[in-house]
């Protein structure tokens, strides 16, 4: 019943910051999911009998791919694949699921934030026995793999129907449909004082969540809704579709505007969230207040001890470079180790399976904790809710209160999408060739006194990560860095991240891009980006 399909190689199944991510008619091409799985499958060793997890934002195509995962993982010898209901897992509660039930590992289907449809994103990733994103080590090998690939593993099954929950024999193996809800939710109830949430919403407190077509719908329904006595009105577009309603499910304030509006609204509600397509970002506003991802993680670094998951305090922080340096404030006053890795949340693995962290956080809206290995969109809202329930404060109290203390680390990040590819390269290689150059020059009133190339050696497994950002410090504190980034389908994404520091008795309550205004030119001066690109300013700036 096994057959052996014979394929040639496509030359561009290699992952990016998070696994492989095409326009859906790449994935569509007679073989490419084939080849790419068969890769994976390729990659590792001693799967014979175990377990797979597979599950995905429920975006256009999910469920073709999730039907072709389930028959050549048991072509390939696997013994038993989870599935979420429908084929929907969220990111972080697919982790939880490898985790809980120690699967040898996971296949996750999503485009995170990018556009589903016929002629939009998608992706695939393969997760590890942790529950966490392959490592770049494991990445490389599917790569290779995908290379020379000459043939696949598949046989010929009926489609099993993911909707009935339950266990099917299937071809010597066992294909199991399971909630995707109820284990990630109980996991929450372990985490946080869900009575005092449920005493805040009681005394009147509102918030309004949006689930933006897409994964965390179910999720926030039952969680906060069920278990925690929100109100059911406040919850928008909580049913999943295979094209986000034609959105971008990507939580920040331009594609969240609904939600943003209703924010700053005389009447507002106390507190405002969303997540991403496939549920591991997040977007965090106050009455008034927007948070940036980078003050959030620092502001749930120094208040996670008020939820009783985290009681016995936390072990260490750790940020993605780009991020802002508001953790490292918590963590030096703390007395707490802290960490910079590369972007992406796979750096994280390591530090958080030896104990070295607890909270991690990237700027990107991405933020979690060692209770699973992917960044979790809702945990970082019960967090954030349990803190509130706690202290009683507003958000922008709470906000003012960290500035106070630790001072404030004004940040933006500036995008411009859908560079000619050559021509951002050739960008990022001439400031990479002129970086010793800048050193001494003085833009308005500061002064370069560094700049490198970020390399990360992991003090776990002894690996290293070359060529990670372009890093432009200054003599005030006040940092650039350049990226391009690893996960977009059209052209190149040049990504600048601008910060500055203002002590806790300096002026914190700037407008953002007033504080920023002066970086953003040098930014421009230093890299070339109009002169180079003709783009005179960022598509996007979140
Ligand atoms: C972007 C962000 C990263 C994030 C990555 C994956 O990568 O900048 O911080 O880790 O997306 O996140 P998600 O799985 O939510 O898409 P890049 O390379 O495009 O900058």
């Amino acid at each position: 019943m096994i057959e052996t399909v014979e394929t040639t190689p496509f030359r561009d199944q290699k992952p990016g910051t998070s696994g492989l991510r095409k326009k859906v008619p790449e994935f569509q091409k007679r073989g490419y999911v084939e080849n790419f799985l068969q890769s994976i499958f390729d990659a590792q060793e001693g799967y014979e009998g175990k377990t797979l997890v597979v599950g995905g934002d429920g975006r256009f195509y999910n469920e073709d791919v999730i039907q072709t995962a389930i028959r050549m993982a048991l072509a390939n010898g696997f013994g038993r694949i989870l599935i979420g209901q429908n084929g929907i897992l969220s990111t972080p509660a697919a982790s939880n699921v490898i985790r809980k039930y120690k699967a040898f590992g996971g296949i996750i289907l999503s485009a995170s934030h990018n556009p589903g449809g016929p002629n939009e994103d998608f992706g695939i990733k393969y997760n590890g026995a942790n529950g966490g994103p392959a490592s770049e080590t494991v990445t490389g090998a599917i790569y290779e793999r995908s290379l020379v690939i000459d043939r696949y593993k598949t046989m010929d099954i009926p489609q099993v129907d993911l909707s009935r929950i339950g266990r099917v024999d299937v071809a010597g193996g066992v294909v199991e449909i399971i909630d995707p809800v109820a284990d990630y939710a109980d996991l929450m109830e372990t985490l946080f004082d869900f009575a005092a949430i449920r005493d805040l919403f009681a005394s009147g407190f509102r918030m309004q969540f949006d689930a933006m077509s897409a994964v965390t719908g179910p999720y926030a329904e039952e969680i906060f809704v069920k278990r925690l006595g929100a109100d059911p009105a406040a919850m928008m577009n909580t049913t999943p579709l295979p094209d986000f309603g034609g959105h971008h499910p990507d939580p920040n304030l331009v594609h969240a505007k609904e939600l943003y509006a209703a924010m700053m609204a005389e009447d507002g509600p106390d507190f405002g969230a969303a997540s991403d397509g496939d549920g591991d970002r997040n977007l965090i506003i106050g009455k008034g207040m927007y948070v940036t991802p980078s003050d959030s993680l620092a502001m749930l670094a120094a208040n996670a001890h008020l939820a009783p998951g985290y009681a016995k305090g936390i072990a260490g922080i750790a940020r993605s470079m780009p991020t802002s340096q508001a953790a490292d404030r918590v963590a030096e006053a703390r007395g707490l180790p802290c960490f910079e890795t590369p972007t992406g949340w796979k750096f994280f693995g390591n530090l958080l399976d030896a104990g070295k962290v607890t909270i991690c956080g990237e700027e990107s809206a991405g933020t979690g904790s060692d209770h699973v290995r992917e960044k979790d969109g809702l945990w970082a809202v019960l967090l954030w809710l349990n803190v509130l329930a706690v202290r009683r404060q507003s958000v922008a109290e709470i906000a003012r209160d960290h500035w106070a203390t630790f001072g404030r680390n004004y940040y933006a990040r500036h995008d411009y999408e859908a560079l000619d590819t050559a021509t951002a390269d050739d960008m990022v290689a001439a400031l990479r060739e002129r970086l010793p150059s800048l050193v001494g020059r003085t833009f308005g009133n500061r002064t370069i006194r560094a700049a490198d190339d970020f390399a990360y050696h992991d003090q776990v497994d002894g690996s290293s990560s070359a060529k990670q950002g372009i890093r432009v410090f200054f003599d005030d504190g006040a940092r650039i860095v350049y990226r391009l980034s690893g996960t977009g389908t059209t052209g190149a994404t040049l990504r600048v991240y601008l910060e500055r520091y203002e002590p806790n008795d300096g002026n914190l309550s700037m407008q953002t891009n007033d504080a920023l205004a002066d970086l953003v030119t040098a930014a421009d001066e230093i890299a070339e980006i109009s002169a180079r690109t003709g783009r005179v300013s960022a598509d996007v700036i979140t």
